[in-house]
């Protein structure tokens, strides 16, 4: 190479290495549940450059040791570009990456959630280029000027840096047409050593499909950093064409659907549902929805399509709580939603949150009360994390605790601002969900005055040792607390 990134002689077809710098064995959460599927934002890069004349390798480090697949990749491919995913949980990984790429020459390109969220730490810290929205067109516009040695400042959703400071590119508009997008590259990763980890864990051959890009709701906590409150949908014919595509070559036989909110148009739902009817692709599924969307007949229809289970964002138990969260759902619909799914016998794995503001004691109760009154199969509930860019973020930005690591993960189980209380009250409380949960599944096994008994005692020891201990004071009457 001449310089970096450029290549002389005669003209060829672009290269670009996209990485994925997750390593499932550094992820203490993974080994405890495994959640592996491959990233679909570059699957789908991969096949969008594949098909536009561009050389194009994945190198996916999740069942990776260290960063050797890469640098062999990187040595025998000789990339001009390489294009890294990147998650907050990840950066020390995508850094170590671009620093790599960027020794070999290669021009260094981060996208994904957490670069776009933070472009600037990742152009200081070894990234030429960030992109920060969608990014199939633009890397594609990337790997065409790189090879052709052009620049590559101010190409349209870009941004890189020259000296001191951030230039910018224009917007890039999203893409108009999801259905314009070609099946995911899954041929350029390890699609067995994916299915069959999960085969191996629960006997189901699991993956993951997306049928929209973005969320129109606005969830004052949400972080929507790529597409925004945009949204956009695949045709129904084009979903099912991806499930078939899936089933047919690997043996899929269960789809996460991986939106944001699935099932946000009724018309849509409904005329997807019909072509599963039709297919009969024997595909079990699981999604992600709100309970305003749920209608109990809704869910009747998903069940008998193979719906399995559902991600349910129920956060609080308070509606003052889901009205300062602008959650946009009401508690009638969390209880609509939780009885129609049990009677359906569909599993619901519910979303819950602690300490956002404006959260009392009482909001607290009330959110542990109407899980004793749902036991739902699975859930997790997390301390709310003050994400950059949102407006919960905006509210307590005076208030952050500094020197803890802003991972998503790391959040969920320490408090990264100033609450209404302090840290180990919210532990506390997250430990009388789980002894909740094991109430809930011992009914069965116990009797139900023994259940019961239990729930008192470890009732009376929150009121009378445990809150007056962590606060500092004692529960005023009628807090419930
Ligand atoms: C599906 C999903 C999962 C799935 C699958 C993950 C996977 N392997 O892809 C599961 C459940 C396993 C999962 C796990 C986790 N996830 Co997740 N997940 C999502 C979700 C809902 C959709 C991701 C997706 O497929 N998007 C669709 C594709 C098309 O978009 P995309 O990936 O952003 O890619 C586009 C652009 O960003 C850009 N782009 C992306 N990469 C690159 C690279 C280059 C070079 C370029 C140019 C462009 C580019 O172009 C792509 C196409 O336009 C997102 C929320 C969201 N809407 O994005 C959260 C999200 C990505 N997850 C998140 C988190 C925190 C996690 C976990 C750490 C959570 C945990 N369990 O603790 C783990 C990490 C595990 C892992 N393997 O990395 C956060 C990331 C936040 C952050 N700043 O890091 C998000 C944004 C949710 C949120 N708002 O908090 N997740
Ligand atoms: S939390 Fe869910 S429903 Fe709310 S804005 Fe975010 S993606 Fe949309």
């Amino acid at each position: 190479m001449t310089e970096r990134g450029t290549s002389p002689g005669p003209r060829r077809n672009p290269r670009v290495l996209l990485v994925d710098p997750y390593v499932a064995r550094e992820d203490p959460m993974e080994r405890k549940f495994v959640e592996l599927y491959p990233s679909l934002g570059l699957l789908t890069l991969a096949a969008y450059l594949r098909d536009r004349a561009v050389d194009v390798e994945i190198v996916d480090l999740t069942f990776a040791r260290d960063l050797r697949p890469f640098t062999s990749r990187l040595r025998a491919f000789g990339p001009e570009v390489v294009g890294v995913h990147t998650k907050t949980l990840t950066y020390p990984r995508a850094l170590e990456v671009a620093k790599r790429a960027r020794a070999s020459g290669a021009i260094t390109v981060a996208g994904g959630p957490d670069s776009a969220t933070r472009t600037e730490f990742y152009l200081t810290a070894g990234f030429d280029v960030v992109v920060p929205g969608e990014g199939e067109a633009t890397i594609l516009e990337i790997a065409r000027a790189v090879s052709e040695g052009r620049g590559i400042a101010s190409l349209p959703g870009t941004v890189v840096r020259d000296g001191g400071r951030l230039v910018r590119g224009p917007a890039r508009p999203f893409l108009k047409d999801l259905d314009s997008l070609p099946l995911p590259a899954w041929d350029l990763v390890d699609m067995e050593g994916y299915l069959g980890a999960w085969e191996r864990s629960n006997g189901e051959r699991r993956a993951a499909v997306l049928t929209s890009r973005g969320c129109p709701f606005d969830c004052s906590w949400c972080s929507k950093p790529t597409f925004g409150r945009s949204f956009r949908q695949q045709s129904p014919e084009r979903v099912i064409e991806e499930l078939r595509a899936l089933r047919d070559r690997y043996r899929v036989n269960y789809v996460r659907f991986c939106d944001d909110v699935f099932g946000i148009s009724r018309p849509w739902i409904d005329r997807l549902l019909t072509l599963l009817e039709e297919e009969e692709l024997g595909l079990q599924w699981e999604c992600l929805a709100r309970v305003d969307l749920l209608k109990p007949d809704l869910l009747h229809r998903m069940r008998a399509t193979g719906l399995a289970r559902v991600y349910v964002g129920v956060e609080s138990g308070s509606q003052k709580m889901l009205d300062l969260m602008n959650r946009g759902t009401r508690l009638a619909q969390v209880e609509r939603t939780a009885a129609a799914l049990r009677a359906e016998g569909i599993r619901q794995f519910w979303f819950l949150m602690l300490g956002y503001p404006g959260e009392t004691l009482e909001d607290i109760e009330a959110t542990l009360r109407l899980f004793r009154r749902f036991s739902p199969e699975e859930y997790s509930v997390s301390i709310a994390v003050p994400i950059p860019g949102t407006r919960f973020h905006d509210r307590v930005r005076e208030r952050l605790r500094g020197g803890k690591e802003r991972t998503k993960r790391e959040g969920g189980r320490s408090l990264l601002f100033e609450a209404a209380y302090p840290e180990s009250l919210y532990r506390w409380q997250q430990a009388r969900f789980g002894l909740e949960a094991a109430l809930g599944k011992a009914k069965g096994r116990l009797s139900p005055r023994v259940v019961r008994g239990i729930g008192k005692v470890a009732d009376r020891f929150h009121e009378q040792v445990a809150t007056p201990l962590l606060t500092g004071k004692r529960a005023p009457p009628g807090s419930g607390a």
